[in-house]
């Protein structure tokens, strides 16, 4: 398998412990969200996927599959141990909700491309776009999620779950733009918990070959 992806990109960080955490051999093909305009907006990335965004997954017949959590899920059914979703309907439903909370309430709007456009087409100051981020991030939010968790090592039960892939590339990302955490006790922990297993921290974005 293939990874189109970036260090930096909590997308593909999401993507990075779930395959490290079912141990899928996979190379990876880092896309620069920066350099040369963005790689991201080439024809030849494109024609991989077409929202011209990280993360993308190439399987070996060549297919392709686009979106962190349609990757994840994809890999769970895939390589089911261990499983990234509970077996117990309800609890998964939760492990979705912090899952979407973050991917889908907080992320897009505190996407690079978001931040570009207020920076240049809107014309706001970079004080501006941090304080939209740091807003976003929290009452987007990371303080719905910290009500939303158990309170434990994981954001649900004994063990990793979606719900921990997508909080953790988020609390590294926080950290990135010095988004006030500390008040938020459960998913610090959660952090501590997931910092100690070797699938997280080889996922981590400075430790990434493209990370520079
Ligand atoms: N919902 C998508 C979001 C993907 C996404 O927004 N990726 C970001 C990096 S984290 C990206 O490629 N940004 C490029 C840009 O904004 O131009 C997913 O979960 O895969």
């Amino acid at each position: 398998m293939k990874l189109y992806g970036y260090f930096r990109s909590s997308a593909a960080y999401r993507v990075r412990i779930a395959l490290n955490l079912k141990a899928i051999a996979y190379e990876q093909a880092p896309v620069h969200l920066i350099r040369n305009g963005g790689e991201q907006h080439s024809l030849a990335y494109r024609a991989r996927n077409p929202q011209a965004l990280v993360p993308t997954l190439e399987l070996d017949d060549g297919a392709l599959i686009t979106q962190s959590l349609a990757i994840i899920e994809y890999l769970d059914a895939k390589e089911p141990s261990p499983a990234l979703l509970p077996a117990d309907a309800k609890l998964a439903a939760r492990v979705r909700a912090v899952a979407l909370t973050i991917a889908c309430d907080i992320h897009p709007i505190n996407n690079l491309r978001v931040l570009a456009y207020l920076k240049g087409s809107m014309a706001q100051t970079q004080d501006a776009v941090d304080r939209w981020y740091s807003h976003w991030v929290r009452e987007g939010g990371l303080l719905a999620v910290e009500a939303m968790i158990e309170g434990g090592d994981f954001c649900f039960g004994d063990g990793p779950t979606l719900a921990d892939l997508c909080l953790i590339p988020q609390l590294y990302n926080a950290r990135r733009f010095g988004v006030e955490i500390d008040d938020l006790p459960k998913c610090l922990r959660v952090e501590t918990a997931c910092a100690s297993i070797p699938a997280f921290e080889a996922a981590r974005p400075e430790r990434q070959p493209d990370a520079a």
